[in-house]
């Protein structure tokens, strides 16, 4: 497929958000002026972008704990995302769920997930609702490495293998769930294989690893699963190898993992590779790239101005739409 070089801006565009939109929460929560937990998405922001850019309006995705760059990637308000975090009224769930449980049904967003692992048979039903249905509706679910332990993953994919259900199971392998290293040749680890996608075969589906820092790679991967899956052919496993720069949680002080592997890993920084491809390519220079940085920086500034503007919930509604009231 050839891009036009706006898309591939686009692509790049959506990744600078995500950057700034949770080194910005990063610096807000260090300061005590986020409520509750968060787990940035800094890192691995060509997994979202790349994976979400193979979708239509009518698709669907599911995400995890660290979901912030799922929904921006989506298509995600920016404001919202940024009031809910911050617990506003204004958020998406009235500042009342935070950061791992924003949802947008409007956009295909089926909710962050505080379970791990708990976004696979919701896509899988997200899958056999298009099914029944008869829409072409294509669902990605997002998961980390140590959600691949989980008994839902592998009931999720059998179904959704069995029942041919059109869905893209996006594993993002970044290397650790806590501290729990993925794989290792010697000493603890969550797995003994090096590659996820190798579970794929148990279940009769495809399964490919590719480079996840690698916007391009990850997007080739994604459109191929989600065309096999909007012509009946059913699921498939894209493992994206990455690394989350920051600790499991802010405040976690990663002392699991060795300084230089970090090192290592913002060497190759999604978002510096992609502009180089970009200038390589002459479609972007210096200049281009400056713009295209301050306009997202203005949009996150405008953001957290509509954070400090909004108000927090007010007690009165402590209790509404957070239990089911019956069907009207
Ligand atoms: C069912 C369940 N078990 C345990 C936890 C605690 N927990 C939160 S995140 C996490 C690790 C998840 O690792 P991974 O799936 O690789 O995602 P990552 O954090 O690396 O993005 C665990 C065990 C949980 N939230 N839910
Ligand atoms: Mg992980």
């Amino acid at each position: 497929m050839k891009e036009s070089n706006e898309e591939l801006v686009g692509l790049l565009e959506k990744m600078l958000v995500i950057r700034e939109f949770e080194t910005t929460v990063q610096k807000h929560f260090a300061e005590g002026e986020i409520p509750g937990f968060v787990h940035l998405y800094l890192g691995e922001e060509a997994v979202g972008v790349g994976a979400c850019s193979a979708l239509k309006e009518e698709d669907y995705i599911t995400s995890t704990h660290r979901g912030h760059g799922h929904l921006l990637a989506r298509g995600g308000d920016i404001k919202k995302t940024m009031a809910e975090i911050f617990g506003k009224a204004t958020g998406y769930n009235k500042g009342k769920g935070g950061s791992m449980h924003i949802a947008d049904v409007s956009l295909g967003i089926l909710g962050a997930n505080g379970i791990v692992g708990a976004g696979l048979p919701i896509a899988a039903g997200s899958g056999i609702s298009a099914q029944i249905l008869g829409k072409e509706s294509v669902t990605i679910c997002f998961f980390g490495d140590g959600a691949s332990n989980r008994g839902t993953f592998h009931e999720a994919i059998n179904l959704a293998s069995v029942w041919n259900l059109p869905v893209v199971f996006v594993c993002e392998n970044n290397m650790y769930g806590i501290s729990m290293p993925q794989y290792r040749a010697d000493g603890r680890k969550g797995q003994n294989i090096k590659d996820v996608s190798d579970r794929a075969v148990a279940y009769g589906i495809s399964g490919v690893t590719v480079d996840g820092n690698d916007v391009m790679a990850v997007r080739e991967a994604v459109i191929e699963a989600v065309k096999k899956a909007r012509a009946n052919g059913g699921p498939s496993l894209v493992e994206c190898k990455t690394y989350r720069w920051r600790g499991h949680f802010e405040g976690d002080p990663t002392v699991y993992r060795p300084d230089e592997e970090l090192e290592q890993w913002k060497k190759k920084d999604p978002i510096d590779r992609f502009v180089k491809v970009l200038k390589d390519q002459e479609i972007l220079d210096d200049e281009g790239y400056k713009e295209l940085r301050d306009k997202v920086k203005g949009q996150i500034d405008e953001a957290l101005q509509f954070v400090q503007d909004s108000p927090e919930p007010d007690v009165s509604e402590i209790t509404t739409d957070v239990y089911y009231g019956g069907a009207e």
